[in-house]
């Protein structure tokens, strides 16, 4: 039985590093805590095991499963409309049922391995449900629920079908976190329309609980970043990109991003090809490498980014490329945390611009990358980071235009200012990292 519990839809096995196995993991090996989560192939059901001093509980999904509550539910509804519906979130009652089927096995697992008394962490919009389960089965648990992704406006959520069953869902949770505050008040709100609760600030009563909704921006892990940034071998990768890219001439701009419509990579590069088109930069002194990972690829709406994407970059490249010298370098693969590194240190301009983002940690990544003090970040401002990194050139990635102004005005800058305004940037993600993120929503669930 373990004193504290993380639940999330992957286990901290083969799910690549990433900001939040890196600060969770350190924190249940240290209260001898479980993991419960899917191992990410269907049909697995391996015996609980320990990996790196935290206990795994392994929860399996069937291959219909993974279609109906992985892919549908999770991905072609709650993804989609909680990223404001910028791609048409899909309806289906049987992937309802499954969600809810799959949280149910979630919950059930998490009781078989919580110590009484013991904290829960439950992550992301995947398990939305669970601390409602979890609250009746085990009403002695502290429950803590953090949403990764934005929590949409109240007219947006209303679409939702068995709405209000998601929200009892999170008030299962003695504490429910958000990327934003403004994502706290919409959930706030939903309590009052849905409920007739009646909300105090942070806090709302609820089934003779106190329930409170509040902002904790997450974070990455800085000190790995730094690492990476200052080894030797990682910074001869970035020089030598520069020198493949075709001298030092050249302005770097770059793109780093999972192939996601949200991700506002294809208004990315029409604002690029314009600024080719109209000969505000050209071919001998601009390129740009787009590092596009490949992401739920079985998701029809992935696909068809993945095409208009792939056309857009034919088109340039064949419209303003010579022979051993193209304008933008696209690359539908997935590169090791030093390698992107390495493309962070060797970026004149990161470009991180989505239509919508609960944070985004890319614009971080950058920012700690950047020991130099070099480098432009144009952030969207629909992005979580967008209200901590305001030293950025913020766009509104919706407007061509906006996004071109912004562009060529981090091209104009110059250098002395744009130190300033990347010390400016570093000084905030340095005291803000995901170590203290992760203790700022413990201390605060108790
Ligand atoms: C969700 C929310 C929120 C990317 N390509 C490769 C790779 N990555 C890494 C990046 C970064 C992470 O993946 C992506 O994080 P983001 O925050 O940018 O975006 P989402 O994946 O949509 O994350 C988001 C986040 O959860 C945390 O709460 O910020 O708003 O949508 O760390 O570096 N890593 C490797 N190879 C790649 O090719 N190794």
């Amino acid at each position: 039985m373990n004193q504290f519990v993380v639940v999330a839809n992957r286990l901290p096995v083969d799910a690549g590093p990433g900001g939040l196995v890196s600060a969770l993991q350190p924190i249940a090996r240290s209260s001898g805590g479980a993991w419960v989560g899917w191992t990410g192939n269907p049909d697995e059901r391996p015996e609980p095991f320990e990996h790196e001093g935290v206990h795994i509980q392994p929860v399996e999904l069937t291959g219909e499963d993974v279609d109906h509550y992985y892919e549908g539910q999770s991905n072609s509804t709650i993804w989609p409309l909680f990223h404001d519906a910028v791609e048409p979130p899909v309806h289906r009652r049987a992937w309802r049922v499954a969600y809810e089927a799959v949280n149910r096995r979630f919950a059930e697992a998490t009781a078989s391995v919580a110590a009484e008394g013991a904290t829960v962490w439950v992550h992301d919009y995947q398990l939305l449900l669970v601390p409602g389960m979890l609250r009746r089965a085990r009403p002695d648990l502290r429950i803590g629920f953090f949403l990764h992704i934005p929590f949409p406006p109240v007219e947006l959520f209303m679409q939702l079908p068995r709405r209000t069953e998601f929200v009892r869902g999170l008030l299962g949770a003695d504490l429910v976190g958000f990327q934003q505050p403004l994502a706290a008040q919409n959930f706030m709100r939903l309590t009052t329309q849905l409920l007739g609760l009646h909300p105090q600030g942070e806090r709302v009563a609820y089934e003779g609980r106190t329930v409170t909704a509040r902002a904790f921006p997450i974070s990455i892990d800085v000190a790995e970043i730094e690492g990476l940034a200052a080894d030797p071998e990682v910074q001869r990768d970035a020089a030598q990109l520069r020198k493949d890219l075709g001298g030092d001439r050249r302005l770097l701009l770059l793109g780093v991003d999972r192939l996601d419509y949200t991700k506002g990579i294809d208004q990315r590069i029409e604002a690029y090809g314009e600024l080719l088109a109209d000969g505000t930069i050209s071919n001998d002194e601009a390129v740009l490498v787009q590092v596009a990972t490949p992401s739920r690829m079985r998701v029809a709406q992935y696909q068809q980014l993945r095409e208009r994407v792939e056309r857009e970059v034919g088109r340039i490249n064949g419209e303003f490329g010579d022979v051993g010298r193209v304008p933008l370098h696209y690359l539908f693969q997935s590169r090791t945390r030093a390698e992107l590194v390495a493309l962070y240190l060797a970026a004149d301009i990161m470009l991180v611009t989505p239509l919508r983002d609960g944070m985004n940690l890319v614009a971080k990544e950058y920012v700690a990358a950047r020991r130099d003090e070099g480098g432009a970040l144009v952030l969207s401002e629909f992005t979580g980071a967008a209200s901590e990194l305001d030293d950025a050139f913020l766009v509104n990635p919706y407007d061509v235009d906006d996004l071109k102004r912004g562009i060529v005005a981090a091209i104009a800058t110059g250098p002395e200012e744009l130190t300033a305004r990347m010390r400016r940037m570093r000084e905030r993600v340095r005291a803000h990292d995901v170590d203290r993120w992760a203790r700022d929503f413990l201390d605060v669930l108790g």
